[in-house]
């Protein structure tokens, strides 16, 4: 049970392990600066945090929340410090936005976020954000191009965009990472190793030569592929590095040391035997 009188003389109010997913009356204390709800069993947000215009922390971290509803932080403009983690999260509401002068803390690691949240992308100076152990597969590059982010973990996410490896390294070397990928060395980047694999004489080289030839071009019987053929075939500004690759048993040996996985691969079969 809160009343006014108290709200006006405390700034801070905590309550962990303490209420069961109720605190209707929070409203009340209206200068609150700092509210601290974690480890409750919250799984509704509670809407009335609406109300606490002065607030520059908030905690509901460790409680069951799947949503939390349009229309909250637009009335929180002083808000510095949320923390989200550890509850049933999949997005944000857009309008987390208004605080983008303000924030300066975002954690929602432990969630359950696919995709990143666009939201967060407005926070003008957020200096630490903490999306670990989520189901993240790509960052949006625009989260590391602005001057504020001072602090990143992202680990315990599947990602593939920048990868987990360069995550680990920090900010600095994701901003590499984007920043080769928009002005990479041109050639290098775009060239392709291609390997044209399957049994002997299933027409390998013939598919081959065709491809660069850009006609059927039947390569004669006797002109067996000894060990690996590798040649350039260029489409526009791509280059493919052709490997092909000789089927005859003798050269099986050596192949797998050259068969990569960062590679085209063209498995060639002879469909009239
Ligand atoms: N009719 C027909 N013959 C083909 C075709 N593709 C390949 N051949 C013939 O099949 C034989 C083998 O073709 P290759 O292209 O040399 O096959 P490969 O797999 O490179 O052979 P190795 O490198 O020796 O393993 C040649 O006599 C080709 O002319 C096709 O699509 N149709
Ligand atoms: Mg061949």
């Amino acid at each position: 049970h809160f009343n006014r009188e108290a709200g006006e003389k405390n700034s801070k109010l905590q309550l962990k392990k303490q209420l069961r997913k109720c605190i209707a009356g929070v409203s009340k204390l209206r200068n609150l600066k700092k509210l601290i709800l974690s480890k409750n069993e919250i799984v509704d947000f509670p809407r009335e945090i609406q109300r606490l215009v002065w607030l520059e922390k908030l905690e509901l971290n460790q409680n069951q929340i799947r949503v939390i509803p349009e229309g909250i932080f637009s009335h929180l403009p002083r808000l510095k410090h949320l923390r989200l983690n550890n509850n049933r999260l999949g997005a944000l509401p857009r309008d987390l936005a208004a605080c983008r002068g303000s924030l300066q803390y975002l954690n929602i690691s432990n969630n359950l976020f696919r995709t990143f949240p666009q939201p967060v992308l407005q926070l003008a100076n957020l200096q630490e954000l903490h999306v670990q152990n989520n189901a993240l597969r790509q960052l949006p590059k625009e989260l590391f191009q602005g001057q504020s982010l001072k602090m990143f973990r992202a680990n315990g996410n599947p990602l593939r965009e920048p990868p987990s490896e360069v995550c680990a390294g920090g900010i600095q070397q994701i901003l590499n990472y984007f920043n080769q990928l928009q002005h990479g060395s041109g050639q290098e980047d775009k060239r392709v190793k291609t390997m044209f694999l399957g049994a002997s004489l299933a027409g390998k080289s013939t598919i081959c030569k065709s491809l660069k030839q850009r006609q059927s071009k039947l390569v004669p019987k006797e002109e067996r592929t000894v060990g690996i053929e590798i040649s350039e075939f260029r489409i526009d500004d791509f280059t493919f590095l052709f490997w092909d690759f000789a089927g005859q048993l003798e050269y099986y040996m050596t192949h797998h040391v050259f068969i990569t996985p960062q590679a085209l691969v063209i498995l060639v079969i002879n469909l009239h035997r």
